[in-house]
């Protein structure tokens, strides 16, 4: 018996692994466990976890693309050897930048800190980047200019409970993290929970019968609805003015940004009723500290951040809630709500493009110093930034005039093909490489493009720690042996750096990586200097519930609630900055006049790599799928069951029509987990936020037609 967490998304559900005795690994059981953010609570894609370490088709051992065209079974050594061999001789002959690095949120920490250095100080490329761009880009960059921290909920999920209200926007809760709905029960008693979606989501229903209220708003137009909110609270006197007088700079031209968007101009742009504005704004002013009130959560979710405006809707939103007098104050905050299972962690430890490990900036001379001293390196031989993960992909195999784009890509923990935005372009990218490396423990669509695929454990198989949505550092425990000739990435890293001639040490315990990620984050804002596995275990066996970041050696009890005394700003203030409404940057127009808004479905998770190997979930979900109103389904020829199909700038994709009257009869949607010609990213826009990096997966505009019956398969 093992006390771990679920494999998959940031909630990481506390749950104990049994292994029957003589039963193969994939028969462990799993059992929720009493943990913070479930209190014994599980979704069906963690109950089912288990099953798809042992998927029929799990890789057991490495694959070689042969003289066939043909994956083919390999040796560790032949795959090393092969791998190590090429990216030596593509960086002496076009420089270290010829290598490219993709990793994932989905790594532990120690993964994600091991793929930075071996970047930074093995290959010496700055060419790194990860899936994280895609998820949590926009709100930590809106989050580090106004906080001058990136910590998802700077508090512990558990204080929504006493609040009185809760504003959700752009997040699908019910369905993205089930057991994490009983922490709004409080807001909904109370009538208090707002929840902003195009479509009256799982999420949205919740608020319903009297819990609250649910706002419609255009795709695209969150931002309106944000500084409407905001306007009817300064027009009305509702605002905290003694906080924002102490707490926070920029106070003014911000309201005077909001002075232009009065409610009934936002509802000519975001279609939401002016009347529900100043309800919305009366409703979270009279639940705020500052009018006495129990207290007021701002939330967002990837519905407002995967746009090219997402860093100015989540700024808009920490506005709103500084104006609220929220932040920094105990039952109140704002907060952006981490997607995948180590999310957090992921983009601490240096696998961003530009990051060091702790957190830390590579552009920073004393960050670098820092770092290339626990490395043993000298601080002049690390690189400097990299581009973000849509231009990287971008300028993969690229060959022009003072343009030479990387000739190898190694993947690790990213199944990109299904996954990133205008994905056919992304396919073209990854097949123009001279070698593609992919680490993963099912055969992704993605693996299955690669020059060499690497078997890699994960989950139960391994010792590590993962970092929470709230910032909680927490050990995932490994239950059982990895099959065949699986091996950890901490051990592949090693053997490629050992092949590679680097003087660099490459631990493989992962205990021991810890220690020294633990050294090199000591004194960034991420730091996690008073932490080690044994220490986490010895919280744990107290039921101490895991320690909250930053953990400094000096303060080993750890944070859970940031900024009560100060913002983590040079002079401790909330930084307020004042943002426009431009509009999605592919909105309708004759040729494409429906909104395609894109998300996700509670059975599968991202690309499907894994979910659709558990059987049980197939069977609920079992095919891509549109969901449309019924009016615009009659309309336009589509009816309920029938096979559509939806065109934009970039190409078409086809699934099943579900009517459903929860969806505006402007927009459709679709989840982004299947392959092929049911894969939602061949349509969406790879354009990105100016700011993150962060594409606009949430928004584009689509053709929408039925499929003839005969074409139809
Ligand atoms: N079942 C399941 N759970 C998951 C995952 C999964 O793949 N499957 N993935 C995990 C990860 S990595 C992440 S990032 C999280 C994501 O968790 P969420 O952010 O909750 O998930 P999404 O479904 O992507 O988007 C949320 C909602 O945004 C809405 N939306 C779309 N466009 C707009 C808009 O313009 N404005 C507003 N206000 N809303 C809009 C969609 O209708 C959708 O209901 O989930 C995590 N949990
Ligand atoms: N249209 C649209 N597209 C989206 C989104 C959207 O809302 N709409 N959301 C975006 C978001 S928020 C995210 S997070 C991305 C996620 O999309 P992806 O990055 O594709 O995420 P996953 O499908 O989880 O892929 C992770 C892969 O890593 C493998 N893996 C798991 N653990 C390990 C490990 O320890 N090591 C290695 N090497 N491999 C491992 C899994 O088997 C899987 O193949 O998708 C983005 N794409
Ligand atoms: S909510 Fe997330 S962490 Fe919890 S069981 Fe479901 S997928 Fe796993
Ligand atoms: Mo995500």
């Amino acid at each position: 018996m093992a006390d771990t967490h679920c494999p998959y998304c940031a909630l990481q559900c506390g749950m104990s692994l049994a292994v029957p005795s003589g039963a193969a690994g994939p028969a462990a059981v799993v059992s929720p466990r009493e943990f913070p953010t479930n209190r014994g609570g599980l979704c069906q894609k963690g109950w089912t976890a288990a099953s798809v370490l042992g998927a029929p088709d799990r890789l057991t051992t490495p694959l070689v693309r042969g003289a066939s065209g043909e994956l083919e079974p390999a040796s560790w050594d032949e795959a090393l050897d092969l791998v190590a061999g090429r990216l030596a001789a593509l960086a002496a002959e076009h420089g270290p930048q010829s290598v490219a690095v993709f990793g994932g949120g989905g790594l532990t920490n120690e993964k994600a800190y091991a793929l930075g250095k071996f970047a930074r100080t093995v290959l010496r490329t700055p060419n790194i980047d990860y899936n994280g761009r895609f998820c949590m880009a926009s709100a930590a960059a809106g989050m580090n200019r106004a906080f001058g921290v990136d910590r998802g909920l700077p508090f512990p999920l558990e204080d929504l409970g006493g609040a009185g209200a809760v504003l959700l926007l752009g997040s699908n809760l019910a369905e993205t993290m089930p057991p994490a709905v009983q922490h709004l029960a409080g807001s909904r008693e109370r009538g208090g929970l707002v929840v902003v979606d195009p479509r009256r989501s799982v999420t949205a229903r919740l608020a319903d019968d009297g819990a609250g209220i649910h706002l419609a708003p255009v795709p695209g137009t969150d931002l309106v609805v944000l500084l409407g909110l905001l306007h009817v609270i300064l027009a009305e006197g509702l605002a905290d003015l003694p906080y924002l007088g102490a707490r926070t700079t920029g106070f003014e031209d911000v309201a005077r940004s909001a002075a232009a968007w009065w409610p009934e101009r936002c509802e000519g742009v975001s279609g939401v009723p002016a009347d529900d504005l100043r309800r919305v704004a009366r409703l979270l002013a009279s639940a705020s500290p500052s009018r006495g009130g129990r207290g007021v959560y701002v939330l967002t979710g990837r519905g407002v951040e995967q746009s090219t405006q997402g860093t100015a809707t989540v700024t808009a939103a920490i506005n709103l809630a500084l104006a609220l007098g929220l932040p920094g104050r105990v039952g109140s905050g704002y907060g952006a709500i981490t997607g995948q299972g180590n999310g957090q962690g992921g983009r601490e430890h240096g696998q961003k493009a530009d990051q060091l490990p702790g957190y830390r900036k590579i552009d920073d001379p004393a960050a670098r110093a820092h770092v290339a001293a626990v490395w043993g390196v000298d601080p002049d031989s690390l690189p400097g930034p990299g581009k973000p993960a849509v231009e990287l992909l971008r300028s993969l195999g690229r060959r022009s005039e003072g343009d030479d784009g990387p000739r190898a890509l190694l993947v690790h923990g990213s199944n990109l093909v299904v996954s990133a935005p205008n994905a056919t372009s992304v396919v073209e990218r990854l097949q123009s490489l001279d070698l593609l490396v992919v680490c993963d423990f099912v055969p992704s669509e993605t693996a299955l493009l690669a020059d060499v695929v690497l078997p890699v454990t994960q989950w139960a198989e391994e010792e590590g720690t993962m970092t929470s949505l709230e910032g909680r550092v927490i050990r995932r425990r490994k239950a059982l042996e990895a099959p065949g000739e699986a091996r950890s990435e901490l051990w592949i890293l090693a053997e490629l750096a050992r092949r590679l001639g680097s003087a660099v040490a490459f631990p493989t315990d992962p205990a021991v990586v810890f220690e020294e990620l633990a050294r090199a984050s000591a004194g960034g804002p991420a730091d996690y200097s008073g932490l080690s596995h044994a220490r986490l275990d010895a919280d744990e066996a107290e039921s101490g519930p895991g320690l909250f970041w930053p953990v400094p050696a000096g303060n080993p009890a750890g944070t859970p609630r940031l900024f009560l005394e100060r913002f983590a700003t040079p002079d401790g203030r909330a930084r307020m900055v004042a943002v426009d409404h431009a509009g999605p940057s592919d909105d309708v127009r004759p040729g494409a006049p429906v909104h395609l808004v894109t998300g996700r479905v509670l059975q599968h998770y991202q690309s499907g790599a894994q979910t659709h190997r558990v059987a049980d979930l197939e069977r609920l979900v079992p095919e891509p799928y549109v969901e449309l109103h019924p009016v615009l389904g009659f309309r336009l020829g589509v009816t309920d069951g029938a096979r559509v199909r939806l065109t934009s700038a970039r190409g078409w994709v086809e699934a099943t029509a579900r009517w459903t009257d929860a969806i505006r009869p402007d927009t459709v949607f679709m989840p982004f987990h299947w392959s092929g010609s049911g894969s939602v990213n061949r349509v969406t826009t790879d354009a990105t936020d100016p700011i993150s990096g962060m594409p606009e997966f949430k928004v584009c505009a689509v053709d929408v037609t039925p499929v003839p019956l005969e074409a139809a398969r």
